[in-house]
């Protein structure tokens, strides 16, 4: 989940690996998943690092019925105890929302809930926050109609909106870019403009990384400079070390295979 700040940063939800993952959309970083075990392997050191970063996790149980459903980042937008409920953009992943949605009202007593309708929608993997600016990205999966109703949201909290168009290749805006910090933006140079993410607040960069390494841009940054970061993208495990963070490294092969990235599997609430 990229939309809270690393202080908000203390409860996270994550949900099972059912054994229908196997049929995960999957078109932009995998084929699909190929071994269970080991996703549910990798899934148990995920929720187990973060914990040992300090946080509290919760598990939701899988549903067998949405091979999808691990990938909570999508079905919520948490943003200072404020919930927007987006109609997720894929039809097939909409009936994973209502435990997520029930456990997060049932925990953040007295939230503002937001349930967006009509034909708004998006996938809560299109939105980036960098300190007090949101990045929004348009793309198969996030409409202007979504766009519309997180702008209204962010505007009532006096937020700056920037949106971002999605090329073809890539699935969400969090599939191509990170805010390992606050104050840094890892993405991959030539995917994007590079004005993309317009002018930053002073203190603030976009640490632009091999195009080869794309995947490895999802990072999440935790309490205590900590970082989590997939394994197997050296240029952007160095960066971050330059950066004097300290990377935790994850195998995450199986969510990669499911086009999953390590945001796309918490909520931070
Ligand atoms: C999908 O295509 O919706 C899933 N297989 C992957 C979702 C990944 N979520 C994310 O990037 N936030």
């Amino acid at each position: 989940m990229a939309t809270v700040r690393l202080d908000q940063k203390s409860r996270a939800l994550t949900r099972a690996i059912p054994e229908s993952y196997h049929s995960a959309l999957a078109k932009f970083f995998g084929s699909g998943p190929t071994d269970i075990n080991l996703a549910r392997e990798q899934h148990n050191a995920y929720c187990k690092a973060l914990e040992d970063a300090g946080l509290e996790v919760h598990v939701l149980p899988e549903d067998e019925n949405q091979p999808d459903c691990v990938f909570v980042e999508d079905q919520a937008v948490i943003i200072d105890g404020h919930v927007l409920l987006p109609v997720p953009g894929h039809p097939s992943r909409v009936n994973e929302q209502p435990p997520i949605a029930d456990f997060l009202i049932e925990k953040m007593g007295g939230a503002q809930i937001c349930r967006m309708s009509g034909d708004a929608r998006m996938d809560g993997g299109d939105i980036l926050r960098l300190g007090d600016i949101f990045f929004v990205g348009r793309s198969s999966r996030t409409n202007d109609g979504g766009i519309k109703e997180l702008e209204d949201l962010l505007e009532h909290l006096n937020y700056e909106l920037r949106i971002i168009d999605i090329p073809d290749g890539a699935l969400h805006l969090t599939s191509i870019a990170s805010t390992p910090t606050d104050e840094i933006i890892l993405a991959p140079k030539g995917m994007l403009p590079e004005d993309a993410f317009g002018e930053l607040p002073e203190g603030s960069q976009v640490c632009w990384m091999p195009i080869e390494e794309t995947y490895g841009c999802n990072t999440i940054g935790l309490p205590g400079n900590k970082v989590l970061v997939a394994e197997g993208y050296p240029a952007v495990l160095n960066k971050l070390i330059e950066l004097n963070l300290e990377p935790i490294i994850l195998d995450v092969s199986q969510f990669r295979a499911g086009d999953g990235s390590l945001t796309c599997c918490s909520l931070f609430y």
